[in-house]
């Protein structure tokens, strides 16, 4: 949690520089040379920048057809079951809409089609849950940094929180509904999907049908199914129970379920 606010200065510091190197120069062909020059440097320190960003944030592990799991276990809900969710079934998905508000300039609503005329990403990947078991599958979907710049975020943009159809026990007693919170590093890495299929197939009911969040670096309580909604925050303070997630309210889980 604390990596965000830091790497966000250093980016802020490197565009603060190349303005005021801008700003001094005097007569034109010279500053227009000036001009290139800063404009190479300013090039150069943004791609050393974005090296030192992305050498912490390597891509996950990707496998061949050849590896993918027979058998891809179900984990934790395997149907939302509501009557909200029975009559998105009922149509086939063809009335779901995904909400994406909060902290953006244009909140918008997808449909599937919608997602789907995005261009896709598909990646064969490891699924790890702390329940101790793995399965490596083929996911299909919009890259989730496409959907989230068609809705303009805000600078003050710091977390996507993503709200789900069904509900689990709460430790406190009664039930509660599942949600999850990532960051913008994760939600804008090229990995990280909003996937409506695996092993080429629509996205089954137990998989998280019709849409389900893949952020490839996390462990397996990350990857919210039955996505309703995403709604970007600077803040995990005061939703739910504040920690991020259905696991980290009621179970102590990390909130960063790094692999
Ligand atoms: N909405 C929702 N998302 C969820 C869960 C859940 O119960 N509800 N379980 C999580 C856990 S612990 C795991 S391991 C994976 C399981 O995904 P799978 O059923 O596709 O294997 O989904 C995660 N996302
Ligand atoms: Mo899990």
């Amino acid at each position: 949690m604390t990596r965000f606010p830091i790497r966000r200065r250093v980016l802020l510091g490197t565009g603060a520089a190349s303005l005021g190197l801008l700003a001094s120069g005097c007569d034109s062909i010279l500053r227009a040379k000036q001009t290139r020059d800063v404009l190479k440097l300013g090039q150069a320190m943004s791609l050393g920048v974005q090296r030192a960003i992305l050498s912490s944030q390597p891509l996950a592990r990707e496998f061949l057809s050849s590896q993918l799991s027979p058998v891809f276990k179900v984990n934790g809900t395997r149907d939302p079951a509501t009557e909200e969710y029975r009559a998105l079934q009922a149509n086939n998905f063809t009335t779901y809409r995904l909400q994406v508000d909060g902290l953006v300039h244009a909140p918008k609503s997808f449909s599937l089609a919608d997602l789907q005329s995005i261009l896709p990403r598909s990646q064969i990947t490891r699924h790890d849950c702390v329940e101790g078991w793995s399965a490596i599958g083929k996911w299909t979907g919009a890259p989730l940094h496409e959907v989230l710049i068609q809705c303009a975020p805000d600078r003050s943009a710091r977390f996507a929180v993503f709200q789900c159809y069904d509900s689990l026990r709460a430790s406190r007693g009664g039930m509660t509904a599942y949600y999850e919170s990532i960051d913008l590093f994760d939600a804008y890495h090229p990995q990280t999907l909003l996937a409506y299929a695996l092993n080429d197939a629509p996205l089954s009911v137990g998989h998280g049908a019709p849409l389900r969040l893949r952020v490839e670096r996390q462990l397996g309580y990350k990857q919210a199914k039955y996505i309703k909604r995403i709604t970007l925050t600077s803040s995990l303070a005061g939703i739910y129970g504040g920690n991020g997630g259905y696991w980290e309210d009621n179970a102590g889980y990390e909130w960063y379920g790094g692999i």
